[in-house]
């Protein structure tokens, strides 16, 4: 049996979370259009013959604002002191520079393999692929560097193959069925904030936090926490049109996720400056 733990170290919105998805062969992590979606440590587990890889989603790297991105960029810091490897993400749609050679330098430094995904490359010109290639390629001693797209599927195996590769012999430490390390409590509270993602714009998706207060048989009960009135009445929408549609998205995931129907009960509260409230994002595991 070979496994091991394999980091996604990258840029908000390069396609990180998108990308351990596809390694994984399923939805493990939530993904958005709006940087800085990830905020919490997530493995995804992708299973073989007799193999375990373990993709660990991680924030992107950022500069902390606020109690919040300290930690969500703390979390980042910790992740990659033990990790076998490193998956770096960069986006080919995207200028490769300052920001990326930032990361560069403290991924090189880790003394593991880098693995470079240069990421985003369906409906891209060859020649700028293979132009995005050679600036990535600048950016340090890599072991591999592999153009996919994590959206289309494209070069994923092959990607997949090659992180197997650097697996040593070691134990399975997660179950065959279980693809996440996330309490379901949480893998709903991040399906729901998905939805408020995908329904909210500018900053209110950064002032938007999920937690779920009742996981039962036959209720889910969560709650939506923004930080002011005017958030929150956006976020409700006339006649409650927004946090509607944002239970009829996330139901049937949800349901999928338990195996049975539930009726889900969306609340959306006022907590000033959660952000800051270092106790609720301990319970958000931020
Ligand atoms: N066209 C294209 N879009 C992609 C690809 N991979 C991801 N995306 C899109 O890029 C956006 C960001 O994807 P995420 O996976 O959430 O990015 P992330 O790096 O996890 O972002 P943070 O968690 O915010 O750091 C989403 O809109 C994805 O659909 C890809 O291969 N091609
Ligand atoms: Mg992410």
């Amino acid at each position: 049996m070979k496994s091991g733990f394999v980091a996604l170290a990258g840029r908000p919105n390069v396609g990180k979370s998108t990308l351990v998805n596809a390694l994984c062969g399923g939805k493990v992590a939530i993904t958005s259009d709006k940087p800085q979606t990830t905020r919490r440590r997530t493995a995804g587990v992708a299973n073989g013959p007799e193999w375990q890889l373990v993709l660990v989603d991680l924030p992107g790297f950022q500069r902390p604002l606020d109690p919040l991105t300290e930690r969500m960029q703390k979390t980042v810091d910790h992740a990659f002191e033990d990790v076998d490897a490193v998956l770096f993400v960069l986006s080919a749609r995207e200028r490769i520079g300052g920001g990326d050679r930032f990361i560069g330098r403290r991924v090189f430094a880790l003394g593991v393999p880098v693995v470079i995904a240069l990421n985003k490359v369906d409906n891209i010109v060859p020649g700028h692929i293979a132009a995005q290639m050679q600036v990535a390629a600048r950016l340090g001693d890599f072991h591999a560097l592999h153009p996919v797209s994590a959206k289309t599927g494209d070069g994923i195996g092959e990607l997949r193959e090659e992180l197997v590769g650097l697996l040593a012999e070691g134990p399975a430490y997660f179950e065959p069925g279980q693809r996440t390390d996330l309490a379901v409590e949480a893998q709903v509270a991040e399906l729901v904030r998905e939805k408020a993602l995908q329904l909210t714009r500018e900053e209110l998706p950064h002032a938007i936090s999920v937690d779920v207060a009742e996981l039962g048989e036959k209720v889910v009960r969560a709650v939506v926490y923004v930080e002011t009135d005017s958030q929150k009445q956006i976020v409700v929408g006339r006649r409650g049109a927004i946090v509607k549609e944002m239970g009829v998205r996330a139901r049937p995931e949800i349901e999928q996720l338990l195996g049975h129907p539930v009726f889900l009960d969306l609340q959306v509260k006022v907590r000033p400056k959660w952000r800051k409230d270092e106790q609720l994002l301990g319970r958000l595991g931020i």
